[in-house]
């Protein structure tokens, strides 16, 4: 019977561009949905980004922009990545757009009405970095656990939910519904929380402090807290679809099934039902709750500037085989590493010489004896054990995704594929290939090898959609994976084309060797850069004061292929593991500021006096990708024995002027 679903994952704020740790979860929905169209279902899929309060308000301030002009420029950063990448959402929200400021007012005026928001004074500790306040048990030495930074003392008067009132009730709900917060070591957590008296939760900010929100409906003096915009955008979206005149609220709204980590647990599992049961909506249907994805073993953020980049890392290695590893690695709900050298070793295990070597194994032989896929075979014993448990994997492989146990799925087709690796070496089918006589006994060895890889290219479709799609291509299998075919047709053991006729087959999983880490600066030296920037500045460039012999003359044409241009630095940081590099944004009037590594540190111990100044950009130089993200140019500074300045400009300039 066909379901209905709708899957979500949390909004992005948009002070950080996006790293793989939010890429995950927006791969676990895409991979949801893909598996759930597999199977025939009514699915739907939302994302987006959260675009208000203070810690948005700070981030444009540090840039010197307005924090519309931020929140346009990041937003855009998001779901451009998603759909280069070929993220399958259904819609897109941002909580800056009319349709949802429209739903939160309407939301606010109705709570308002009903007596559950009254005026109150308050004092507490602040986390902007979590954007709520802190309970005193929650700090740990005076200080937030996550961020590490002391909260402010904020004394003032505001707007309060009760949400105190609809604590027995969630616990109730907690205890009726076991499955609603999985994995349960979750569900406990929140459960152990709401044994202490749940606070009221202060849903407002004053102007006088912070102007970036919504208008709160009754008062605007105030604007809204922005978790309590936040959580709204779940139903504000399915209430005014983009593109789509109707309402979809009453179709997806009962099967909501949010994917969070555990950051954001307390929000979800203890404000958001509240505000729902104030505004007498349901609650969703479930809460699955995944781990953090550790760089080495410190979670990946952007402060501790040792994040991933989705894109980057599409160009450096592919997105799919990333999505790969996330599957194969993380035990959903808890932690799991990343680290280049592992997702290198499980690539090369699994893929390269698991399913593409037993693809290209079979088909190599195939194509020399004509490349038609032969008709299915009479099976022996070793067939049957095979065909055996090839049932089992895809009778088990629902029940893994449906119970978020997405590792186990993929062990089963681990071991589907190594059974079937066992199989071909037993066989020795470029033996057979050699005997006449043994042309049948041929053919069954190459029909079996091939239904594996089409069973296994099946199941892995959600997860590496793009791939799988051209194996199955590659063996003829062209059914659609939507549905239209039923899935236990589909995944029965014997579907494989007889008759087809295979073309050329790509090699999709190439080995990949250590060397591609040094290429691509996963392994370069601290000081990687053929930037001068980058460069020792005294031996790479001689010091003013000692100027070299003039090379070859060079023309003012050889000078005008330089591409200079005036940059403005909206941010600067440290690069974790590399000693002498400045991270930098740089604006220079394009779309989206470029991200240069300069090796200016030594020069700068405090990035942040860089924030706002004015520099001379090499914009046309090829860019350079490195451990720690793509460099896009260069920035021109001044060098001498113990000195180094960046150049800047004084007067009116504005970035993406020339400089020549
Ligand atoms: O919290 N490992 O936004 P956010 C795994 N705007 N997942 C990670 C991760 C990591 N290292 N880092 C981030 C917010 N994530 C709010 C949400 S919802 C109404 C408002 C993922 O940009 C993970 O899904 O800080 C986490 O919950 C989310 O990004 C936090 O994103």
């Amino acid at each position: 019977m066909p379901r209905r679903v709708y899957f979500t994952t949390p909004i992005y704020y948009v002070n950080a561009e996006p790293h793989i740790g939010h890429l995950y979860t927006t791969v676990v929905d895409d991979t949801l949905k893909r598996f759930h169209r597999l199977l025939g279902d009514d699915v739907y899929f939302l994302t987006g980004t959260d675009e208000h309060g203070e810690k948005i308000a700070q981030a444009a301030e540090r840039e010197g922009i307005s924090a519309q002009a931020l929140t346009d420029r990041v937003s855009g950063l998001y779901s451009s990545a998603w759909r280069t990448i070929g993220i399958d959402f259904d819609d897109f929200i941002r909580t800056t757009e009319p349709r949802h400021k429209r739903f939160v007012q309407e939301i606010l005026a109705q709570v308002h009405a009903a007596g559950d928001i009254y005026f109150d004074e308050y004092t507490g500790s602040y986390c902007v970095g979590c954007e709520r306040y802190l309970t005193q048990t929650e700090l740990v030495d005076g200080k937030c656990p996550d961020h590490k930074t002391e909260p402010k003392q904020v004394k003032e008067a505001n707007y309060f939910f009760r949400m105190g009132k609809y604590r027995e009730r969630l616990i109730a709900h907690l205890e009726a519904n076991p499955d609603w917060i999985r994995p349960e070591r979750y569900r406990n957590e929140v459960l152990a929380f709401l044994r202490a008296p749940l606070e009221d939760l202060c849903i407002s900010r004053p102007k006088t402090r912070l102007t970036w929100g919504i208008d709160l409906p009754f008062d605007d003096r105030f604007v809204t807290y922005v978790w309590f915009d936040a959580l709204l955008n779940y139903v504000s979206a399915l209430a005014s679809p983009t593109g789509r005149g109707e309402d979809l609220r009453e179709r997806y709204w009962p099967v909501c099934n949010h994917v969070i980590a555990k950051d954001i647990l307390k929000t979800h599992a203890v404000y958001w039902p509240t505000m729902l049961m104030a505004a007498g909506l349901p609650l969703p249907a479930r809460i699955d709750v995944h781990g953090y994805w550790l760089a080495g073993d410190s979670k990946m953020s952007k402060s501790l500037g040792n994040v991933v980049r989705p894109l980057a890392f599409d160009e450096q290695f592919g997105i799919e085989n990333l999505r790969y590893f996330f599957f194969r690695e993380m035990k959903f709900g808890s932690d799991a590493s990343f680290t280049y050298e592992l997702f290198i070793e499980r690539y090369n295990a699994d893929l390269a010489n698991g399913l593409g070597n037993l693809m290209s194994r079979v088909a190599t032989i195939l194509a020399k004896k004509g490349g038609v896929i032969p008709a299915r075979p009479a099976e022996g014993e070793a067939e049957r054990a095979l065909a055996t448990l090839a049932a089992e994997v895809v009778r088990d492989y629902p029940g893994a995704f449906e119970a978020r146990q997405f590792h186990a799925a993929v062990d089963g087709v681990r071991r589907l594929l190594a059974a079937a690796d066992g199989y071909i070496n037993e066989q020795q089918p470029w033996r057979l290939a050699k005997e006449p006589a043994s042309a049948a006994e041929l053919d069954r060895v190459l029909w079996v090898g091939l239904e594996v890889v089409r069973l296994a290219a099946l199941l892995l479709s959600p997860i590496m959609p793009r791939k799988c799609r051209e194996i199955l291509d590659t063996l003829g299998e062209r059914r659609a994976l939507d549905g239209s075919v039923p899935f236990a047709e589909l995944s029965a053991w014997g579907g494989l084309a007889a008759g087809f006729k295979l073309g050329e087959v790509p090699r999709l999983f190439p080995r990949i060797d250590d060397k591609r880490l040094a290429e691509v600066g996963v392994e370069a030296a601290p000081v990687p850069a053929p930037a001068a920037t980058e460069a020792k500045p005294a031996k790479a460039k001689p010091a003013a004061a000692e100027p070299s012999a003039p090379a070859e003359p060079i023309t003012i044409d050889d000078f005008a292929k330089i591409e200079l241009r005036v940059g403005q630095i909206l941010g600067a940081e440290t690069v974790e593991g590399a000693k002498k590099l400045l991270k930098l944004a740089v604006e220079i009037g394009e779309a989206k500021p470029r991200q240069v590594f300069a090796g200016i540190r030594a020069a700068y111990p405090d990035p942040q006096v860089l924030v706002g100044k004015r520099v001379i950009l090499v914009a046309n130089l090829k860019p350079r990708e490195m451990k720690w993200g793509r460099s896009e140019g260069m920035i021109l500074a001044g060098s001498g024995e113990g000195r180094l300045a960046i150049a800047t400009f004084e007067g009116e300039l504005v970035p993406g002027d020339r400089v020549s």
